[in-house]
């Protein structure tokens, strides 16, 4: 684990050819294109092969360079720390682990409390997909941002939002990081700087690109002291609408302090990301935009962290947006109403046994840099906060009816107030057939 070369970086287009490439410093060589991994269902390889004339990779002749694992390994053989030759300290394995571990136990809490009916609407997992959420979010700062999706519990976790916040929120009570009126899919936290959960698939990418506009006007034009990066998270399905485009247009134009975290799990609902998208490297269009593209094995929290760095510190130094596209996978449906029966149990199958977790452990375990009593402790320690997060949202209180409309911006009357004058919400009947208040 953590030592091939995975990371891909595309040579950007000659407007800022030499900086970028420099930028991407020694650890670059040519490599040959990768191969895309993929969904295994109903997908003709060779399409994708760079000697298949009609595959997209043939069709251009772009030079790739590599990020990898090992000549990053090799650069700190070079120093004289004395865990030179991994990739982390022990101290950082045992925080990434519980980090991760913290994301797997609090969405599987997620799923019963779901289904004992403590929670209303859809709700979106992140199981599989934490080597993500981890490799990037823990090395931001607590002034840097967050934006995600609708599959935001694990990013606001990562960023420090409090377990009983966040589940509170999924309980819909006033304890929750949005008081209850946010709910699973808008995780919120301005002390977080966690700027929004959103329902709409790319929604978020605009308000992360404004995230990131704002610490470069600060810097540029205010003359602050701010070097602040905004990490805008969102998946492969959204990488074919308009706002994605705008946005990588925008962040390159302005060369703002972002970087676009793509987490392709191959699927969008049940749409197949091959089967919808014309060229499925996602990574390539960075560079159609003059910013650099990462493909990296999202999989495997180390590699994901070695391309982090190289991204998030490209933006805290001025240096302009990266485009990073994770291949990972989800291990459990769209949301907890989808029975998942549409993927191939064999892909399934291939995937559990990438479990990043398990992942992340073994390389510890190999490398002795934690004891498994060690990393014993740490689930028993979380297993213990999740509970203690699903107590405290259950004995929280129910927000006042009068909360309903409160945040709502456009004019309540003849929504929220009824030809009475008084508000509808008040009627007793008002939430007759809703489950929620
Ligand atoms: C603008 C918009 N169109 C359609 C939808 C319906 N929708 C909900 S999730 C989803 C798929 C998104 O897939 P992806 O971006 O890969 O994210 P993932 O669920 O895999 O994390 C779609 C199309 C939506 N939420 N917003
Ligand atoms: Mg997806």
């Amino acid at each position: 684990m953590a030592c091939s070369a995975t990371a891909q970086i595309i040579q950007p287009l000659s407007i800022n050819s030499a900086r970028s490439v420099e930028n991407s410093d020694a650890c670059t060589k040519i490599l040959n294109p990768p191969t895309f991994l993929g969904s295994t269902r109903r997908i003709n390889t060779k399409l994708f092969s760079v000697n298949n004339p009609i595959s997209p990779l043939a069709r251009r002749s772009t030079t790739v360079f590599a990020v990898s694992s090992d000549v990053v390994k090799e650069k700190k053989l070079k120093s004289n720390s004395s865990l030179t030759n991994l990739l982390i300290t022990k101290e950082e394995g045992l925080e990434l682990f519980e980090d991760m571990y913290l994301g797997r136990a609090f969405e599987d809490m997620c799923a019963q409390m779901y289904y004992r009916g403590k929670m209303f609407g859809f709700v979106h997992l992140y199981n599989g997909q934490e080597a993500v959420s981890t490799g990037f979010i823990k090395l931001l700062k607590k002034e840097d941002c967050v934006v995600s999706t609708y599959r935001d519990h694990v990013h606001s976790l990562s960023k420090g939002v409090p377990a009983r916040e966040v589940m509170s929120e999924l309980f819909g009570k006033t304890t929750g990081c949005c008081r209850g009126q946010g709910g699973s899919m808008h995780m919120f936290s301005k002390e977080h700087n966690v700027l929004g959960g959103f329902a709409f698939i790319g929604e978020g990418i605009p308000v992360a690109t404004g995230a990131a506009f704002t610490s470069k006007y600060k810097r540029e034009v205010l003359k602050e002291d701010c070097d602040e990066v905004t990490l805008a998270f969102f998946g492969d399905g959204t990488c074919n609408n308009g706002q994605f485009f705008e946005c990588l247009n925008m962040a390159a134009l302005w060369k703002l302090p972002i970087v676009f975290v793509v987490e392709n799990n191959l699927w969008a609902i049940g749409m197949s990301h091959v089967r919808a998208t014309s060229d499925p490297q996602i990574w390539k269009k960075g560079p159609a935009f003059g910013m650099p593209g990462f493909h990296v094995d999202g999989m495997d929290v180390l590699k994901v962290r070695e391309v982090a760095k190289e991204a998030i510190g490209r933006a805290r130094r001025g240096e302009g947006p990266t485009l990073v596209e994770c291949e990972t996978y989800r291990f459990r449906g769209h949301s907890l109403a989808d029975p998942d029966e549409l993927r191939d149990p064999a892909e399934k199958a291939h995937y559990a046994t990438r479990d990043p977790i398990i992942a992340l452990k073994n390389y510890m375990a190999e490398n002795k840099l934690a004891t498994e009593a060690e990393l014993k402790a740490i689930e028993k320690k979380i297993d213990e906060l999740v509970e203690d997060a699903v107590e405290f949202a259950d004995k929280s209180p129910v927000p006042a009816r009068s909360q309903l409309l409160e945040n709502v911006f456009a004019d309540p009357r003849g929504f929220g107030i009824g030809p009475d004058g008084k508000y509808r919400c008040e009627d007793p009947k008002f939430t007759q057939g809703t489950a929620h208040v």
